[in-house]
């Protein structure tokens, strides 16, 4: 397809004619099926680019050369080569030696990520004959989650269907998860899970001679672009599928039943990545239902898959989802730290604990989870949700690399100052042997892929995060724009700033200072502040007629931030340290506490909420004013979702200022109009 709507930020629009000679022969020395891709790509770019149909050799004499070090180290010099020695397996070098640039690494992905890279800077319009790069990723780690089902429906899925599946069956053509295959390799995800972490009836069966077949087509395809791929699994899969009498992960024949399982997968797929696992959480089956615990369970099919390289990586969300609203002793947001932390040191190495970047659910502002990097001797992992479920499920626009950056950035102080997410994640605090970054993804069978187009840029910003967090947000958003919208100068600036103010202008219209949800059960749309309230999710805002928040220190509440280290327990902890935009998350206040703003909590509630709305209104009129540089298909689908958004932030300004104005009675400084 080459609609602009589908290409995402593969455009190959963006020409500087001055080097299109240089690529009349590329010489791509591999030929493993990801050579092929690079192949591929590069006709269909240079196509796209430059309407020249390269000529594809092996000729050591050509202007561009793509190789491994071992086929082309004649052209090399010594430093390069000590260079390359130095480098990770999927780290590159791209350098001009006299006149001809080569692209190198010790692997074909490594060559694959190098070329992406050159496409990328010819699409930003720079010279590339010059380049000289050497780069590796930060991460192990890079992966993506889907929460496809069979049925083609997508838990959290904002951009229409599944393109894995469709009808109860994997789809036949699958061109589109080619293409998605591209879009990832091309900002550096090398892992995929490619079902929904809750595992219904059918997709347990995935794991079988029934799917297995068609999984490995799909395996393969993502093989050839350097993406590892995962399965997600019920825990229950020996009762299930096998009519086994138990799950318990220390039985003897369910741990048989796991490691010949986990041979027949690696027949079919000898790559297989490993396991996604969904345990005593959500109603779905785990080891506590045996009185084991969650190391017993992981340990398990991590033993099954040692002998493959396979892993597990074990999901942290795990909390009672049947709390009583009464009980207030129970804190949602300390359960995965009290279940995981204890276990510390009993995980297998081929375990990886992935843990939500919140300690409650990818609200649009939660503090960092204080599980992260708080396990030394057992691998981690962060997840982050680039599908929007809370934050505007991409009608609402909400650019989220900032929100991302802001929680790679904190310094847990977990080995003192600098001990950031960022260096933990990467493996640099503590030596895991796996860790790195996951994340929900936000794509779907829409024409252009994440339903809002602009919410292409969260998926785009992920990758290029994951592979080196130091980007900034900014620079990322400047990449993203120029290789999807071309290069014209009030575009850039427009959308830049469109997408830079975007987090701050959904927080300010939807739930107050850190408190989170108030938002409609189970679609978690649009405003319903005490649509949780009485419920069993543990989301509670405890809002009465004299105050709000939920106090979750040490010495009145819930003790939650003592799982901090020092210094954060204590700016926690301490009302007067406390940061504002936390202040509700972690404390109880009268309507009239005073921020360090200067502003009362119930001004602020106003202020933001009638601020949040007229930010929307004019983010319209700024993306307005670039309308003559978009094309039709794009700027009709922004337009609309902007049109929603609108509609959302009215009806979130109004229902929380006056919910808000009746419980508490006192009334806007600026007397504006609430109802
Ligand atoms: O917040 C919840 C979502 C569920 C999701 C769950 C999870 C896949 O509302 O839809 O289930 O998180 O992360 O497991």
């Amino acid at each position: 397809q080459t609609s602009t709507m589908y290409n995402m930020w593969l455009q190959y629009k963006i020409v500087n004619e001055n080097n299109k000679d240089f690529w009349r022969e590329v010489a791509v020395l591999s030929n493993s099926c990801i050579a092929r891709s690079i192949k591929e790509e590069l006709r269909f770019a240079l196509n796209s680019m430059y309407k020249i149909a390269p000529d594809i050799t092996t000729n050591h004499q050509a202007k561009i050369v793509i190789g491994v070090i071992k086929e082309i180290s004649g052209l090399l010099n010594g430093k390069q080569k000590e260079i390359i020695a130095d480098l990770p397996e999927e780290g590159y070098l791209i350098t001009n030696n006299q006149g001809q640039l080569i692209l190198t690494g010790k692997t074909d992905k490594a060559l694959l990520y190098a070329v992406f890279h050159v496409l990328r800077e010819v699409q930003l319009g720079n010279d590339v004959t010059s380049l000289n790069v050497v780069e590796g990723p930060k991460n192990i780690l890079r992966m993506v989650n889907q929460w496809d089902n069979l049925d083609g429906s997508v838990e959290r899925g904002y951009s229409g269907n599944s393109i894995f599946y469709e009808n109860g069956e994997i789809v036949k053509d699958k061109s589109r998860i080619r293409d998605y295959a591209r879009f990832l390799a091309s900002v550096g995800i090398n892992a995929i899970s490619i079902n929904n972490v809750n595992v219904w009836e059918e997709e347990t069966y995935f794991i079988t001679k029934k799917y297995l077949p068609e999984i490995k087509e799909i395996a393969d395809i993502f093989k050839s672009y350097g993406v590892t791929l995962y399965l997600s699994i019920n825990f229950a899969s020996p009762i299930a599928i096998d009519g086994l009498d138990t799950a318990d992960p220390l039985v003897d024949k369910v741990r048989k039943w796991w490691k010949e399982k986990v041979t027949e997968i690696y027949q079919y797929i000898p790559y297989f990545g490993g396991f996604v696992v969904k345990a005593d959480s959500e109603h779905r089956p785990g080891p506590f239902t045996y009185g084991r615990d969650h190391a017993d369970g992981s340990n398990m099919l991590a033993e099954a898959l040692a002998p493959y390289n396979g892993k597990v990586i074990w999901r942290c969300f795990v909390y009672n989802c049947v709390q009583d609203w009464r009980d207030r002793s129970t804190d949602r947001a300390r359960a995965a730290y009290d279940h995981f932390k204890p276990l510390d040191g009993k995980f297998h190495e081929n375990v990886i604990l992935q843990i939500k970047n919140g300690p409650m659910d990818f609200q649009v502002r939660e503090p960092v989870s204080p599980l992260i990097g708080a396990m030394e001797h057992t691998n981690q992992m962060v997840e982050f949700q680039i599908a929007q479920e809370y934050t505007g499920q991409q009608r609402d626009l909400c650019y989220l690399i900032p929100q991302w950056k802001h929680v790679l950035k904190f310094d847990t102080h977990i080995k003192g100052e600098g001990t950031t997410i960022e260096e933990i994640v990467a493996g640099n605090v503590h030596s895991y042997k796996y860790s790195g970054l996951a994340a929900v993804s936000n794509i779907g069978n829409d024409d252009n892929w994440t339903g809002n187009t602009l919410a292409q840029a969260n998926l785009y910003g992920y990758g290029r995060l994951t592979w080196n967090p130091g980007l900034a947000a900014e620079t990322i958003a400047k990449e993203w724009i120029q290789q999807t919208f071309g290069k014209k100068e009030s575009v850039l600036k427009t959308m830049e700033e469109i997408l830079m103010d975007s987090w701050h202008i959904y927080e300010n219209y939807t739930a107050p200072l850190g408190i989170g949800w108030m938002v409609t059960p189970h679609s978690h749309y649009g405003p319903n502040i005490d649509g949780y309230e009485y419920s069993r999710w543990g989301t509670y805002h405890f809002a009465d007629r004299q105050g709000i928040g939920v106090d979750r220190t040490i010495e009145t509440g819930t003790g939650y931030t003592a799982q901090y280290e020092m210094p954060n327990q204590l700016l926690y902890n301490n009302i007067d340290t406390c940061p504002d935009e936390l202040l509700l998350f972690f404390h109880h206040v009268p309507y009239k506490y005073t921020l360090k703003s200067g502003k009362t909590v119930i001004q602020h509630i106003y202020d933001t909420h009638f601020s949040g709305y007229e930010q929307v209104e004019q983010l319209i009129s700024k993306w307005e004013t670039i309308k003559e540089h978009i094309d039709v298909p794009r700027y009709k689908n922004i337009s609309e979702r902007f049109s929603m958004q609108k509609r959302n932030a009215k009806e979130w300004r109004d229902q929380i200022n006056t919910y808000f104005y009746r419980k508490s009675g006192i009334e806007d400084e600026k007397r504006r109009t609430i109802y």
